[in-house]
C-alpha cells in the first residue's frame, strides 16, 4: 500500500501591535507581537510588570522613552539567537533611525530607570529589572530636564536591582553624559550589574562616551560591576572618558572594571579608554580595574589615551586591585546580603563566573568605611 504524503504548509503572519499614545502599566503585560509600535511614552509604575518577548522588535513612532518608577519592573529578555530589537522609526517605513543627530530626527528617550526629572524614584522595595539579549539603536538623551541628557540608551538612579547584560548597544547618543548608559547614585547606594554587552560607536557631547558612572552627594556610593563587555568606538565629543568614566561629585564611586575589552574610544579631554575623578574634596574614587584589554584609545587634548586619573578640584584617593587578596574567606550571611546587590535577586549565581564572584568578595572584602 501506497504511502500517503502529506505536505504540511504552516503561514507564518507577521504580526503588528501599536500602543495609544500614552501607556501606564500597573499590572504584568507582556509584549508577543513581532513588532510592538510604541506611540507614547510607556511608564511602568507600581505593581507594573512589562514582559517582552525574544525577537520583538519596539519600534519607537516618535521621540518616546520607556520609564520605570515606583515597583515598576521591565524584563526584557531576548535570546541568543532572537533577540529583542528597541529602536526609532518614526514614518514606520522600516528604514530606522533616518536622519539621526538632525532635527528630524528618528530616535527614542531609552530605558529611564527613576528619572525623576519626568517621573518618580524606584521604589526600595521594586524587584529586580533585567534586560538582556536585546539590541538598542538610536536612543538619544537630550531632553530639556536637567538630568535628561545623561544614558542615550539607559538611565538608572538610585536603584541597584538591574541586570544588563549580552546586549548590543550602538549608535545612541547623549547631549551631555553616558552616551549609551549612565549609572548614577544621588540619594541611595547604587550596586548592578553590566555584563557581556557590546557598547559600539556611541557618543556623548559631553564626557562618558559609552558607560558613565556617578555619585553625587556625600555618602552615597554609585559602584556597578562591569564585566566582560566589550566598550569600542566610543566618543566623549566635549570632555573626557571616551569608553567609560567613572566620577565622584562628594560621593564613593567604587566600580569593579574586569575583563572587559576597551579600545578605539576616544575624548576630547582626557581618558580615551577610561577617565576616573574625584570633584569635590572628600569625594573618593575607589575603581578596582582589572584584566581587562585597554588599546588604542585616544585624546585629543591633555593626556591619558588610555586611563587618565584625574583629582579635579578636590581631593581623591584612588585604589587598584591588590593582586594578593583574601578571596579564600567564606561567604557569610552578611556578605550573601552584600553581594546580593550587585547580583539581582532573580539572577542564579551560577550564571556568573567564579572570578566575578571572587571579584565581588574581594571588593566586599575591601569596602571603605563610610562615615
Ligand atoms: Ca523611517
Amino acid at each position: 500500500m501506497m504511502k500517503k504524503s502529506f505536505f504540511l504548509v504552516s503561514l507564518i503572519f507577521a504580526t503588528c501591535v501599536s500602543l495609544n499614545a500614552q501607556m501606564t502599566i500597573n499590572s504584568p503585560q507582556t509584549f508577543s507581537a513581532d513588532t510592538v509600535d510604541v506611540t507614547g511614552d510607556i511608564i511602568i509604575t507600581d505593581g507594573g510588570v512589562l514582559t517582552i518577548d525574544p525577537g520583538v522588535v519596539v519600534r519607537f513612532r516618535g521621540d518616546y522613552g520607556i520609564y520605570l518608577e515606583g515597583t515598576g519592573r521591565l524584563l526584557a529578555e531576548g535570546t541568543e539567537a532572537d533577540p529583542i530589537r528597541f529602536d526609532a522609526d518614526h514614518d514606520g517605513d522600516g528604514i530606522f533611525g533616518e536622519d539621526f543627530n538632525t532635527l528630524s530626527a528618528e530616535e527614542w528617550k531609552g530605558i529611564r530607570i527613576g528619572d525623576t526629572d519626568v517621573f518618580g524614584p524606584m521604589s526600595a522595595s521594586a524587584d529586580s529589572t533585567i534586560i538582556s539579549n536585546a539590541h538598542f539603536y538610536h536612543g538619544k538623551a537630550d531632553n530639556a530636564e536637567t538630568y535628561g541628557r545623561y544614558g542615550g540608551a539607559i538611565y538608572v538612579r538610585d536603584f541597584s536591582k538591574y541586570r544588563i547584560s549580552d546586549n548590543r548597544l550602538e549608535t545612541n547618543h547623549a547631549d551631555h553624559n553616558g552616551g549609551t548608559i549612565c549609572i548614577r547614585a544621588d540619594t541611595v547606594d547604587v550596586f548592578g550589574l553590566l555584563r557581556n554587552n557590546q557598547i559600539l560607536n556611541n557618543v556623548s557631547d559631553g564626557s562618558a562616551g559609552g558607560v558613565g558612572v556617578y555619585s553625587r552627594e556625600a555618602g552615597v556610593e554609585c559602584s556597578p560591576l562591569i564585566s566582560g563587555n566589550t566598550i569600542s568606538d566610543n566618543f566623549a565629543g566635549d570632555q573626557s572618558g571616551g569608553g567609560i568614566e567613572i566620577e565622584s561629585f562628594y560621593g564613593l564611586t567604587n566600580p569593579i572594571i574586569v575583563n572587559n575589552v576597551i579600545t578605539d574610544n576616544t575624548a576630547t579631554y582626557g581618558g580615551g579608554g577610561i577617565c576616573i575623578s574625584s570633584r569635590i574634596g572628600g569625594s573618593v574614587t575607589t575603581a578596582i580595574i582589572k584584566n581587562n584589554l585597554i588599546a588604542n584609545n585616544n585624546v585629543v587634548n591633555y593626556g591619558g589615551g588610555g586611563i587618565l586619573i584625574s583629582s579635579g578640584a578636590g581631593l581623591a584617593e584612588f585604589f587598584f586591585a591588590h593582586p594578593y587578596s583574601s578571596w579564600e574567606r567564606g561567604l557569610s550571611e552578611y556578605t550573601n546580603k552584600l553581594v546580593r546587590q550587585y547580583i539581582p535577586k532573580k539572577s542564579i549565581f551560577n550564571q556568573y563566573c567564579d572570578n566575578e564572584i571572587k571579584e565581588i568578595q574581594h571588593k566586599i572584602n575591601r569596602r571603605p568605611i563610610k562615615n
